[in-house]
């Protein structure tokens, strides 16, 4: 059993008839021009629960990804205090709809700059490590795509500041 920690994060290639088509617009605009995962989030709890912008914001499982390819990371400076205020400041999406109108933002590269409502996925992990301190970006304006390269260049590179938890297929329960 995968053992996860509050404020692991996840990017997720889901089995979403949208997924294609969401790699393809993050592809546009990513640097190495690929993108594997459609989707992200984070973990709010040791039991699998997240907290992620599905069809609602909202908090859910992680259990739903089995048998599909993902990658949980987690900062090493993540303690419980880090987590928990971060995870308190962008509790109050909870429940929001999914803001499907800033997929033609992501498309044109204007996401960073419009956004006055509610976050897509990745930028609600964004936002929940830009409040915990881990990255200047404000989380707006980002992909699952963006966070995928950004962890995998962190794994690579400044191992003491990101761990890997899982880079595969999640599988099937035990
Ligand atoms: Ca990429």
């Amino acid at each position: 059993m995968i053992e996860l920690l509050p404020g692991d994060c996840f990017v997720v290639r889901t089995d979403s008839p949208l997924a294609g088509l969401i790699n393809w617009g993050q592809a546009l605009w990513s640097q190495d021009s690929r993108a594997e995962f459609n989707h992200s989030g984070f973990v709010v709890s040791g039991d699998g629960t997240t907290f992620e912008s599905l069809s609602r914001l909202g908090h859910y499982d992680i259990n739903q990804y089995r048998g599909c390819p993902i990658l949980i990371v987690r900062y090493a400076e993540m303690t419980p205090q880090r987590f928990q205020a971060a995870y308190e400041a962008v509790k109050k999406y909870d429940g929001m709809p999914y803001p499907w109108w800033r997929f033609p933002l992501h498309l044109v590269g204007l996401a960073k700059h419009i956004h006055w409502s509610f976050p897509v996925c990745s930028e609600l992990t964004g936002r929940m490590l830009n409040k915990a301190g881990f990255t200047d970006s404000t989380g707006w304006g980002t992909t699952p795509d963006y966070w995928a390269d950004k962890w995998r260049e962190l794994l690579r590179y400044e191992a003491k500041k990101l761990t890997k938890v899982w880079d595969q297929v999640l599988p099937a329960r035990e």
